[in-house]
This record gives structure tokens, sequence and C-alpha cells, in this order.
């Protein structure tokens, strides 16, 4: 019987950004977490979870884990350490941050963090309290899917999609810019069920990826070429008056104004800008606008381009064309976001008050070297993220690291390439160690994680080192220093009462059933059915004033972005999405997962290498005027002639020359919401023995 006492499974939730937010079970003995695994009853997750995730407790038991807080000893990015108490660690940056904000204010001081976990409690409820407090400056989050929410909150409203298993009843299915065999696993036997029943599987991508492998069709356009491609597909649908006028015209503004737009489409022009032949372009316009259900299922992929608001605007408006939006198996699944919108006072525990400033996180870079207003950047502090590896121009965010004036905090698991150019490194818990709660993107039930061990060393959670660094910096508001579960509490009860999406869901509930799904009953289920959006005009907004107020094109448009225009002749597109082994950089410090997705390489046409003298398996140098980075060279036609493909996340560190692909990528900014354009990036690309 002594066994039986000992022995316990814990609830909790897979924190990794990805859009299942899978259901784990952790069983524990002793304290010990000794079998990690997926919850069989859970309709998504289904049992099991996806090969990054699965060998987790080999990160939480890896001997890499930072245990204790650390002090630098030697140069900055060297990695001599001593470990420190964490009474010195918090002393220290206290008195730092004092004497940074007495010199500059504290807009001097800037939280960086992004999705290391996506629980409420250790991300967005960290991202606002300390930081509104201390007044240090504010971070735009634009890194993953700004251009995606702006073109969709200005489009539809809200971020609500149907659940994967819906996806049965679609008999079209277009994946557009999007790579779910890697980066959603679990739609992946819903998409398989539907094939069987006779769907067709479309997928729109530059790549042949895993998802395109096994679908019926692959379009291949050029990179961010995308509006122009549904551009043409509506000019066609128009021209054919294949349209769902009744629709159209009872649950949407400005479709006349997008069909005059797409006018200028004819399936010739698409073609000569998309590399799209104009009969697949007519064909896939017929077969859109006549089988039904159609879906058009995308993600973040394709809006990392200079274009990608006004693309993911285009993209919105198809299903609304074809009258496709509130049915079953159709429309558009992108997000499930929205319907659990957490109430903003209540992460934030206080009023609002605005930032000194906001900074774009995608010009941290740019940032350390001073170019922003105000004064300059002298304290650092990052967690739930790891720039240097993750963050586009990284060389330059390097450059930035080392000036000797800046003070470097950051809270980690392991030594990643941003904590190496740490001054303190403070160590921070696994999910097994810390409690939260989850909302899902890609489908619809919430999540509770209890700890399931105790934290490892002298780990902390980010909600824990907030409170402590609160404490150190004399803040004795009763907001900064809550237990986990009053905060979730506040949260669950302030959102419930203006959400009918959240009817009847408590923390206790949550705690106890760990897998609570959201209220979205009968008519709720297809999302938009009842034809009402949540725009200012309650319709589906294909001509948007709000844009057009701004100063911004309120009609989906196509723009070839600055950088592809200007590319010389023998410059090559370098998309860098997923892999298929790591969530961004997070487990690419894992041997066994990077072994399994192998050496960092470059995909390349064999046309293209050829006429670089590149054979397949050479070591290629791949440059920009913003740096280069060694890669591995894979010559395959899965990509175009023109196209090169480079999946992110390996950690510069492990590569002989300390870089990663990340410094190539552009910092410039998209067209709406201060998105990322990593894809926007031209390279060129020889043997590194030439
Ligand atoms: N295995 C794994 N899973 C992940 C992640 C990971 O790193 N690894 N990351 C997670 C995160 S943070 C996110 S945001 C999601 C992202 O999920 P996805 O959006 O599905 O993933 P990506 O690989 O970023 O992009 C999808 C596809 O967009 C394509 N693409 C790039 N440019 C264009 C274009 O101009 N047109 C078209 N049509 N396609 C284009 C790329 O070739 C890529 O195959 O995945 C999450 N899941
Ligand atoms: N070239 C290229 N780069 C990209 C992209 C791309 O498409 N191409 N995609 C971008 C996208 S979509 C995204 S979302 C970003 C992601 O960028 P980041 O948010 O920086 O994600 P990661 O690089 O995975 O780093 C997350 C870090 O958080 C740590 N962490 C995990 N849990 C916790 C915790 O509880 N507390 C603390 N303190 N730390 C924790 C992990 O150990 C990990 O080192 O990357 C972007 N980078
Ligand atoms: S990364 Fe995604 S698929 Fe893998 S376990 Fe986590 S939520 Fe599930
Ligand atoms: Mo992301």
């Amino acid at each position: 019987m002594t066994t039986d006492t000992t022995i316990r499974l814990v609830r909790g939730a897979c924190p990794h950004d990805c859009p299942d937010t899978c259901a784990t079970i952790t069983e524990v003995r002793d304290g010990v977490a000794v079998r990690f695994g997926a919850d069989p009853a859970h309709p998504v997750t289904d049992g099991w979870l996806c090969a990054k995730v699965r060998p987790y407790l080999e990160r939480v038991y890896s001997d890499e884990r930072v245990l204790y807080p650390l002090r630098r000893v030697g140069a900055r990015g060297a990695g001599e350490w001593r470990r420190i108490s964490w009474d010195a660690a918090l002393d220290e940056i206290a008195t730092r941050w004092r004497a940074i904000i007495d010199e500059h204010g504290a807009a001097a001081i800037l939280p960086y963090s992004y999705s290391g976990t996506l629980g409420v409690l250790q991300s967005a409820v960290v991202d606002a309290r300390l930081w509104q407090r201390l007044g240090a400056s504010g971070l735009a989050r634009t890194i993953c899917c700004a251009a995606a929410h702006t073109a969709v909150a200005a489009t539809l409203g809200a971020r609500y999609s149907a659940d994967y298993a819906d996806v049965i009843h679609s008999r079209l299915i277009l994946i557009w810019g999007h790579n779910p065999a890697s980066t959603a696993p679990h739609f992946m036997p819903f998409l398989r069920q539907a094939q069987r029943a006779g769907a067709h599987v479309v997928v729109i991508d530059p790549r042949r990826t895993l998802t395109a492998r096994s679908a019926d069709q692959h379009i291949q356009p050029r990179p961010a070429t995308d509006a122009a491609l549904a551009l043409g597909l509506m000019q066609v649908i128009f021209a054919e008056q294949l349209h769902d006028e009744a629709w159209l015209t009872a649950h949407s503004i400005g479709w006349q104004a997008l069909r005059e737009r797409a006018a200028a489409w004819p399936p010739e022009r698409a073609a000569a800008v998309t590399g799209v032949p104009a009969e697949t372009i007519v064909a896939l316009a017929r077969a859109y606008a006549t089988t039904r259900p159609a879906l058009l299922k995308t993600a973040d992929g394709v809006q990392r381009h200079a274009n990608g608001g006004q693309t993911f605007r285009a993209l919105c408006a198809l299903p609304a064309v074809v009258g496709q939006y509130g049915v079953l198996g159709g429309g558009l699944s992108y997000s499930t976001g929205g319907y659990a919108a957490w109430d903003d006072a209540a992460i934030r525990g206080t009023a609002a008050a605005q930032p000194p400033r906001v900074i774009n996180m995608n010009r941290l870079g740019a940032a350390l070297h001073g170019e922003l207003p105000g004064p300059g950047i002298h304290a650092l502090y990052v967690y739930n993220a790891n720039p240097v590896a993750s963050t586009p121009n990284a060389g330059r965010i390097v450059a930035g690291l080392q000036r000797d004036d800046l003070f470097t905090v950051v809270h980690e698991q392991f030594l990643t390439d941003t904590a190496m150019y740490a001054d303190i490194v403070l160590p921070a818990t696994t999910q097994l160690e810390q409690v939260d709660l989850h909302r899902p993107y890609g489908h619809r039930w919430l999540q509770y994680n209890h700890a399931a061990i105790a934290p490892r060393g002298e780990c902390r959670s980010n909600w824990d080192t907030s409170r402590a660094l609160a404490r150190a910096l004399g803040f004795d508001e009763p907001w900064l220093h809550q237990p986990a579960e009053d905060v979730l509490r506040g949260i669950v009860d302030a959102s419930r009462a203006g959400n009918p999406f959240l009817a009847g869901i408590t923390l206790e509930r949550l705690q106890q059933e760990g897998t609570v799904p959201l209220t979205i009953a009968g008519q709720q289920r297809v999302p938009f059915a009842d034809g009402v959006f949540p725009t200012p005009s309650g319709k589906l907004e294909l001509y948007s004033a709000t844009l057009a107020a701004q100063g911004l094109d309120p009609l989906p448009s196509y723009q070839q972005p600055a950088e592809l225009a200007a590319a010389p002749a023998d410059g090559l597109v370098l998309l860098t999405g997923a892999s298929h082994h790591f969530v961004t950089s997070s487990m690419a410090n894992q041997p066994s997962l990077r072994r399994r997705e192998g050496e960092p390489f470059l995909e390349i046409h064999p046309a293209d290498a050829a006429a670089r003298g590149i054979g397949d398996g050479d070591a290629v140098l791949v440059e920009n005027a913003r740096g280069w980075c060694a890669l591995r060279a894979v010559l395959t036609d899965a990509v175009a002639p023109g196209v090169v493909v480079s999946p992110k996340g390996h950690w510069a560190r492990y590569a002989p020359d300390g870089r990663n692909i990340n410094w190539l990528t552009p910092d410039a900014l998209a067209d709406l919401g201060g998105q990322a354009t990593f894809h926007s990036n031209v390279v060129r690309v020889r043997r590194r023995d030439a």
C-alpha cells in the first residue's frame, strides 16, 4: 500500500506556443515525475503528444537546467559564471535598476518576453503587472501574428474558429501558408478523415512541406504574392457570377468595391505575379466557389511578410465572397483565441497606465543601439524568450548586448543564446513545477496546469520571480504579491462576467476537471452562423473604414515587399518557417530532438545550386547586408527556383560560427500591426569554399 500513497497523477497543459494546447498527465512517485504523457480522454489531444514534447522529462531533469542564480564573472558572452543567492541577485538587480531610474528614468528599462509559455499567469500577468508599476518601457509583442490579428480584427472583428473535428464536413480544404503536419499536429487526423471521406485538399505554400506531401494538390506561389493570388481567384469568381451575392449583401460591407479591386486581377496578371499558371488559378477559383462546404485553413507563416497584413485581409475576404462563413465545414479556420478573451483589468490587477513608450520587439537590435525616442536602454530583462536565436536581425542584437553600459538579466530554464550575454541569470521553473491556466488558439477547451513536482534547485516561476522583484524594489501593492491561485481566480471570475463563452466556468471546475470546454452553444458552434460580426458595422468589413481612417488601404491589396522588389539578379528569397522537432528555439537544446532535426540545412532548387556550383551536402554561406550564416545545402525540388528554405530554431551557440538563420532576417516591419517580416528576406548563396 505504501507505493499507492506516493503515486500521483497530475493534470497539466503543454505550455508551448502551439495551437493544440495538449492535455497532459504526469505520474509522480515520491516527488519525482516518472512518466509524462497525454490525456487519452481529451477530444483533441486524444492520448498522444507530438515528437517535440513527448521527451519533456528529458527537459525537466536535464543536467543543463539552470538551477541557481548565476552572476557573470568573465567577459560578456564567455559563459563564465559564479553561483549567487537569490537575495544577492535580487539586491543587485534592484540596486542597478534604481540607479538607472535615477539617471535615465524607468523607460530605460526594457522587459522583453514572448511565448516560452502561453499560460495566462506566467505570461500575460507577468507581462503586465510589475512593469507597469515600475514605469518601464512597454513592448509591442509583434513577432508572430500581429498582422493577422490586425487583419482579422478589421475584417471579422474577432478570432473565432470551428473545432478541428468539423473539418470532416468540408469537401474542399485550402491549407494556405500553414504546415499543420509540423505546427498543429492534432489537426492532421481530422484532415485525414476528411480526405478519406472524399474531401480535396490543396496546400498553397512556396515549399513542398510535410503537409503538402500528403495533399491532393500543391500550389506553389512565389513568396509574398498570396494577395495577388487571392485577388486573382476573386476576379474569376466575380466575373463568372459565382459569388454569393445574397450573403455578401446581407452580411458584408464593401463587396462591390472589392469586386472592382479584384477586376484589376485577371488570371494572366495574377499568374505573372504569383508564378501560378492561369489555368490553375481559374480551376481553383471555380472549385472554391462551387464545392461546398469549402474551408480555408491558415496560420501565421503567410503573414510574416512586409505585405502580410493586406495578404491576410485578402484571405479573410475569400470565404465571404463565396458565402462560406457560418457554414459547418466552411469558412476560415485561423484561431480560436478570441473566445476566452481575458479581462484586461483582472490581468493587470489595477487600473491600466500608459507605459512611457512602446518598443516594437522586432526592433530590439535597433533599440539597443539607441534608435528610439527618449532615453537609451540601460537595462534589459528577458524571460519567456530567446531573442538572440529567435528575433530578426540577431547580429545587431548581439552587438547591442555587448554594450558595457547595458545591464542584462535573463530568467531562463537553460543557458540559451540570450542567457549567455546576461549579467545575471535567474533559474526558471518548467511547466511541471508551476501552476497556470491555458487558453488554446487552435481548439476550444481550457486547460488547467497543476504543479506536478516541487521546483528543481532554486528555480522560481515567472510570477514568483516577479513577486520577489517587487519586494526587492519595495513595491507592496497587493496586486504584485497575490498567490497564483488568487490571480487566476480573479481573471476567471472577471472574464466570465462579461463573456457568455465562459458561462459556468470557475477556477474550481478548471482545477478539478483539468479540461473544460468553452461554452459555445447551439448555433455558435459554427463561427458567425448568425451572420453577425463584432466589427463597428456588425458586418464583415471587406471595406474597412477603420483602416481608411488610419491612412491605410481600406481594401485588400497586393504590394510587392520592398526588399523583394530590390532583389539583385542572383538574389534568392529565404523562408524560415517552423522546424519539425522544435518550437522556435525551445527544445533546440534537447539532445534527442537535435539528433532528429539534424544539422541546420538550406533547401535549394537544383537549378539554383548548379548555377552556383553547389552540390548536395556542400557547406554553403548564406549572406546579405545584415549578416551571414553557414548551412548545409540540400538540393531539392521541394522549393521552386528563386526560393530557399531553412527552418527556424537552431541555437547559434551550437553552430561552429556561433550564428543562426536570424543573422539574415529583416527587422523591417509589415504593413499592419508592426508585424515581423522574417520571410521578405533576400539572400545570396555560395559554396563556403568558393
Ligand atoms: N514543430 C513546430 N511547431 C510549431 C512551431 C515550431 O517552431 N515548430 N512554432 C509555433 C509557432 S510560434 C507558430 S506562430 C506556429 C506557426 O504555424 P505555421 O504558420 O503553420 O508555421 P510556419 O512554418 O511558420 O509557416 C507556415 C508556412 O508558411 C509558408 N510561407 C512562408 N511564406 C509564404 C508565402 O508567402 N505564401 C505562402 N502561401 N506560404 C508562405 C512557409 O513555407 C511555411 O511552410 O507554429 C507553432 N508550432
Ligand atoms: N527566422 C525566423 N524566426 C522566427 C520565426 C520565423 O518564422 N522565422 N517565428 C517567430 C515566431 S512565430 C515566434 S512566436 C517567436 C518565438 O520567439 P521566443 O518567444 O523567443 O521563443 P523561443 O525562441 O522558443 O524562446 C522561448 C524561451 O522561453 C523559455 N521558457 C519557457 N518557459 C519559460 C518560463 O516559464 N519562464 C521563463 N522565464 N522562460 C521560459 C524557453 O526555455 C526558451 O528559451 O520566434 C520568431 N522567430
Ligand atoms: S507542442 Fe503542440 S502538439 Fe506538441 S504536445 Fe504541445 S500542444 Fe501538443
Ligand atoms: Mo509564433
